[in-house]
Parts: structure tokens; C-alpha cells; sequence
């Protein structure tokens, strides 16, 4: 993934400009990453807005760049009408929306934009969310409102096979509420969708191993792998080709057969 805002808590703001950005996709694209994620405004928790001129710019010149190399499907990390607009326009072919599509007019033009679309569960907003975060049972309730989601997407005229769900790990969630949704993350694939998780250099992590952001690849590996062992069909990453190496390990497991 790219977040090209210069708060990126994973990647230290190193994308800031269109052709760091660009040299990063370039060398993730050769690394072997499926998908590229291109987001313009950081979704750490306490971050603020941006608008959506400077998303725009941080984004579209970057999503036209890659298409002007590069056939690699693109996910466009926003929650901006606008921005999904012309994100698609140049070249993106998945919006990734951390609010699940509830923002004014996103639902709709998703809909009409006809490309997938990932519902993540967020509780609270990027701002406040972990300020205190609070469930009576959090599987039950993140699948609820990603079965919700998915209804809603639906009746607005999105695919079933164009919808994508995700937990939303860390975003407004407790270390504990985070373990316990990973380790039911197999109960996700009941939803009829495929999944993708995001746990990489994240937080848990972090307060999990003691780690700083830039000392987290094994335990973010590690996550990668539990997540993929259980179902996840997508998993967002930082570190590719490492992570490659792990996922091909848990595929040949999955792959052999008692004779
Ligand atoms: C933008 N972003 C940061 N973390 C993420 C996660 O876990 N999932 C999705 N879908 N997007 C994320």
C-alpha cells in the first residue's frame, strides 16, 4: 500500500511527493504485490481530515503514473465521492472505504462507478476512536454491521461480487477486542464475501512485542499468516516480498491433500 499524507504513522510520510510515491509503487509492483492501495489522507488514530483538493492531488497523479507503466490492479483509499470519481477515471479499479460507505453521496457513487469496493468496520471516527472503545461482543457486533453494509451496498446496486468486508483491526479497538477478532476470523467468511484484513506494523503489534513502527515485520509477518490460515482472502501489507514468502508456505499447506 501507498498513503502518500506525510503523517503516515507506518511509512513515516517517506511517499509525501508523487515521485517518491511512484518510485515505492514501481518497487512494490516488481516486489509482486496484487493489489496497490493508494490513500491521500492518514487513517491513524487522531488524524484529521484533509480536503479534497489535496487528496485529490496526492492521489490521482500517482494512480495516472501507475497506469502509464503498469496494468496492476489499483484500490483508492478514500471516503470522497470526489475523489473515487476521478480516482477511477484514472486508472483506480477498487475503492477501499474505511467508513464502509456511510459517508454522504459514497454509496451512490460506488454504485454507479461499478467497480468493488471494500466495507471496513470502524467504530467511532479516526479521531476519536480509540479514545475509548467499547463492545458488549465485538465479533458479533463488527459481522452485524458488516452484514448491515453489505444489505445496504446491495439495495444501492453494488454486486454481491463486487463487495470485499474487513474488520477494521485497530480501528476502534481495544488490544483484546483486536486478538479476539483475529482469532474468530474464520466466522467472517460466513458473511459470502471475500475478506481482507489489515494488521500490518499496526499498534497490536507494537504493544504486543514492545516494538516501535519500524521493528514490527516478524510480528506483522506472524499476523499475516494466522489471518491467511484462517480465510483471509486479502491481506494488506507493507513488507511484500517478505510476506509473499510466508503466504506461499500457508498456500502450499492448504493446497496438500491426505492421498
Ligand atoms: C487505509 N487502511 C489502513 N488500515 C486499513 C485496514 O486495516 N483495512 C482497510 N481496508 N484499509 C485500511
Amino acid at each position: 500500500m501507498i498513503n502518500t499524507t506525510p503523517d503516515s504513522f507506518s511509512d513515516g510520510g517517506r511517499y509525501d511527493t508523487t515521485e517518491n510515491a511512484f518510485r515505492h509503487a514501481r518497487q512494490l509492483i516488481d516486489d509482486g504485490v496484487d493489489i496497490l492501495d493508494v490513500g491521500g489522507e492518514s487513517t491513524r488514530p487522531g488524524s484529521r481530515n484533509v480536503d479534497l483538493d489535496e487528496e485529490r492531488e496526492r492521489t490521482v497523479p500517482l494512480i495516472k503514473a501507475v497506469r502509464g507503466v503498469s496494468d496492476i490492479p489499483i484500490s483508492i483509499d478514500t471516503n470522497k465521492p470526489g475523489v473515487m470519481q476521478q480516482a477511477v477515471e484514472a486508472g483506480a479499479t477498487l475503492i477501499n472505504s474505511i467508513w464502509a460507505l456511510q459517508l454522504e453521496n459514497s454509496l451512490e457513487v460506488a454504485a454507479e462507478l461499478g467497480v468493488p469496493v471494500c466495507l471496513m468496520h470502524m467504530q467511532g471516527t479516526p479521531e476519536t476512536m480509540q479514545k475509548n472503545p467499547s463492545y458488549t461482543d465485538v465479533v458479533a457486533e463488527v459481522m452485524d454491521f458488516l452484514r448491515q453494509r453489505i444489505d445496504v451496498a446491495i439495495k444501492a446496486g453494488i454486486k454481491q461480487s463486487n463487495i470485499i468486508v474487513d474488520p477494521g483491526f485497530g480501528f476502534g479497538k481495544t488490544l483484546q477486542h483486536n486478538l479476539l477478532l483475529l482469532k474468530s476470523l474464520a466466522k467472517f467468511k460466513t458473511l459470502g464475501v471475500p475478506l481482507l484484513v489489515g494488521l500490518s506494523r499496526k499498534r497490536m503489534i507494537g504493544t504486543i512485542l514492545d516494538k516501535p513502527v519500524d521493528q514490527r515485520l516478524y510480528g506483522s509477518i506472524a499476523t499475516a499468516v494466522i489471518a491467511a490460515m484462517l480465510g483471509a482472502d486479502i491481506i494488506r501489507v507493507h513488507d511484500v516480498p517478505q510476506t509473499l514468502d510466508a503466504i506461499a508456505m500457508v498456500n502450499a499447506l492448504n493446497e496438500t491433500e491426505f492421498e
